[in-house]
């Protein structure tokens, strides 16, 4: 991330001028990119079998992640964002939350939704273009992916206040990207989020693109996390591939949220190691270099890594992880592939209460008149 350093200039009060308030924008990482620990990590790092369960979860998603981009480019499914690079983030807030808590993200989200129980076929539903893939069996107050650049900000908001009016001790927790942040509904959001105290957290995902235009071409913020100063609500910025920094600073969030001490946002920064979707190509807009980088800080060799020198995790271990979510991932395409194709005619009936006129009229057209 490239800082803008502030004009030198305007930091030199005049005699009439004092600060009129100071803010701090902490960072956190206790796992660096050499898997060695900074300082005392939180307790449940020191817990093999819940480190394990991470690792598990961070390794099935990018095995998925891999087979849907190979899918798509067999002709199999839709457009499919990547989240390669992303798990540890994504695993961190998911597995920070409560079952009653309720997510709403953006797409590239996968990690996340697998952590709260979203079936790989759900998902291939979803990126297949079929929309009963967003009726999760489990988590079913999860929102829908939201493709709208920041509009599940808003409604998270919203879903945290009807929370608070009902008096249920539930937080909402939503993801959006580095692009996301730009917009306004993000800024009204914190706003709403800080005025009214809201349980709601807001991860922002700064992968360092938002398609094609890099971090340092959207804002000359130095920090994304320092927009919620504006709100009036706490910022933080995290290592978000340190799988341990993330899980327990949005832990430490949730919690807070939970107990009516109001909104948080986290600023986590990652990196987008694929293309931005299937119909992009990154090499035409960044360097080979820029991505080498970045591999050099993945949050799964890095975990694994941590599991590895505490003697935790053995070779023999990885290669059955492998081998077991390459079953689970193909077993779910088998199913995914055998599924009847929806009807062309739901997009006019799911879309409106009373069908206007001049689509009735297209639905006919389409459909032969059929449901
Ligand atoms: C309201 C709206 N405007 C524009 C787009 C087109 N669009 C799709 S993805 C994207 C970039 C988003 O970047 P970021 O928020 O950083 O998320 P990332 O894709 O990096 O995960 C844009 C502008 C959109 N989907 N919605
Ligand atoms: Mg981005």
């Amino acid at each position: 991330m490239v800082a803008i350093p502030l004009n030198e200039k305007a930091l030199k009060l005049p005699e009439q001028e004092r600060i009129a308030a100071e803010f701090e924008i902490p960072y956190r990482q206790y796992l660096d990119p050499s898997a060695q620990l900074v300082g005392e990590p939180p307790e449940f790092a020191r817990n093999p079998d819940t480190m394990i369960t991470l690792y598990r979860a961070m390794t099935l998603s990018r095995i998925f992640d891999a087979k849907a981009i190979a899918l798509q480019r067999t002709g199999q499914l839709g457009t499919y964002p990547s989240s390669s690079g992303q798990e540890a983030i994504g695993v961190g807030y998911a597995s920070a939350m409560a079952a009653c808590d309720v997510m709403l993200t953006t797409y590239r989200e996968q990690p996340a939704q697998l952590w709260r129980g979203v079936t790989l076929v759900e998902l291939l539903r979803f990126w297949g273009g079929d929309e009963r893939g967003s009726d999760f069996a489990v988590p079913r107050e999860d929102f829908p992916v939201a493709v709208p650049i920041a509009s599940q900000a808003p409604q998270a908001a919203g879903v945290a206040a009807a929370f608070k009016l009902r008096k249920e001790p539930r937080v909402a927790v939503c993801a959006l990207g580095d692009g996301a942040s730009s917009k306004g509904d993000f800024y009204e959001s914190i706003n709403l989020a800080g005025v009214w105290r809201l349980p709601v957290v807001f991860v922002v995902i700064n992968n360092g693109w938002a398609i094609s235009l890099p971090r340092e071409k959207q804002t000359a913020a130095e920090t994304l996390a320092q927009k919620a100063i504006a709100g009036g609500i706490p910022g933080i910025q995290i290592d978000g591939n340190d799988i341990i920094a993330a899980r327990q600073v949005c832990g430490e969030a949730i919690g807070r949220a939970r107990s009516g001490g109001g909104a948080t946002v986290i600023e986590a920064i990652t990196f987008r190691m694929g293309d931005h979707t299937t119909a992009d190509d990154a090499s035409r807009y960044r360097k080979e270099e820029l991505v080498s980088a970045a591999w050099k800080l993945d949050p799964l060799a890095r975990l694994r890594n941590y599991l590895a020198n505490r003697q935790w995790w053995t070779k023999g271990d990885e290669e059955q992880l492998i081998a077991s979510c390459r079953e689970q991932v193909e077993s779910a395409v088998a199913e995914y592939l055998k599924l009847p194709p929806p009807s062309p005619g739901d997009m006019f009936d799911y879309l409106f209460e009373t069908l206007p006129p001049a689509l009735e009229w297209q639905r006919k057209q389409f459909t032969g008149g059929s449901r």
